[in-house]
C-alpha cells in the first residue's frame, strides 16, 4: 500500500492529484504546520530525514522530493503510459517542466514569499521601515527581474497549448500546479491569462477534486 505523508497545504497536494489520475489505492498521514514558522512537524523526520512533504513509502520503500516521486510512481503504475510521452520532443518538454519547476520557479518564489513575510515579522518599530525597504529593493532588483521572464515564458508556452506539453495532461503540468497556484497568491495575474486559465482547468479536473476532498482543503502560502 502506498502511503502519503501529507503536510497541509504543501507540494504533496500533487502527488495526491497524481495518485487520482492514476487510480491507485493509498493512504495518507496528516500533518500540522507550525503556525508561526511553517515549519512540518519533528514527526515528518521519522519518515526521511529532511523531514519535508511530499514524501511516500511503499512497501519497504521511502521515496521523497516530488520529481522522484513522480517519476517513481509512473515507473511503477502508469502502465498504459498515459502521463509521460515516450520519447522525441514531447519527452524533452516533459522533462523540462518537470524539472524547471522545483529547479527554476520554485527558488525564486520561495524567496519571494520570504521577502514579502520579512515586513510582516516582529520587530522595533523603528527597524520596520527599514526591512520594508530592503524586502522591497531585493524584490525589485532581484527577484522580478528573474521571475518575471519565466512567468512571460510559461505563459506563451500555455498560450501555444492545452497542457504543458501538447492537448494531453501529464505529470509535468502535475508538477507545474503548485508553483503557478503559489505565484498566483505572491504576484499579479493580470499580464498572464493563459496561467490563469490553466490553474481554473487543473482545479477543475475530478482527480484534482478528488484528492482535495481526501487530503483536505489546499491553499498555497
Ligand atoms: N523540492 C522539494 C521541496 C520540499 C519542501 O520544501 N516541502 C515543503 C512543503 S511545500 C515543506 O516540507 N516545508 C516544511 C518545512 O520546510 O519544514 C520537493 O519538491 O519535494
Amino acid at each position: 500500500m502506498i502511503t502519503v505523508h501529507h503536510l497541509e497545504n504543501s507540494r504533496s497536494q500533487r502527488i495526491l492529484w497524481l495518485l487520482e489520475e492514476l487510480g491507485l489505492d493509498y493512504e495518507i498521514v496528516e500533518y500540522k504546520r507550525d503556525p508561526e514558522t511553517a515549519s512540518g512537524p519533528e514527526s515528518l523526520k521519522k519518515v526521511h530525514p529532511l523531514g519535508k512533504s511530499p514524501v511516500i513509502t511503499d512497501g519497504d520503500l521511502t521515496v521523497a522530493e516530488s520529481g522522484a516521486i513522480i517519476e517513481y510512481l509512473l515507473d511503477q503504475y502508469d502502465v498504459e503510459k498515459r502521463l509521460r510521452p515516450t520519447d522525441g520532443k514531447a519527452l524533452l518538454d516533459y522533462r523540462y517542466w518537470l524539472h524547471f519547476a522545483e529547479g527554476s520557479l520554485m527558488p525564486l518564489l520561495v524567496m519571494k514569499l520570504v521577502m514579502m513575510k520579512i515586513p510582516e515579522s516582529p520587530m522595533p518599530f523603528f527597524v520596520k521601515p527599514i526591512a520594508k525597504a530592503i524586502s522591497g529593493k531585493v524584490q525589485e532588483k532581484f527577484i522580478l527581474p528573474r521571475i518575471t521572464p519565466q512567468m512571460q515564458f510559461i505563459e506563451k508556452t500555455l498560450g501555444e497549448s492545452t497542457w504543458f506539453v501538447g492537448e494531453e495532461l501529464t505529470a509535468a503540468d502535475i508538477q507545474m500546479s503548485f508553483p503557478l497556484q503559489a505565484s498566483s497568491t505572491r504576484m499579479s495575474m493580470t499580464e498572464f491569462p493563459n496561467i490563469a486559465r490553466f490553474i481554473k482547468q487543473i482545479e477543475a479536473l475530478p482527480a484534482y477534486q478528488k484528492a482535495l476532498a481526501k487530503g483536505g482543503a489546499f491553499t498555497t502560502l
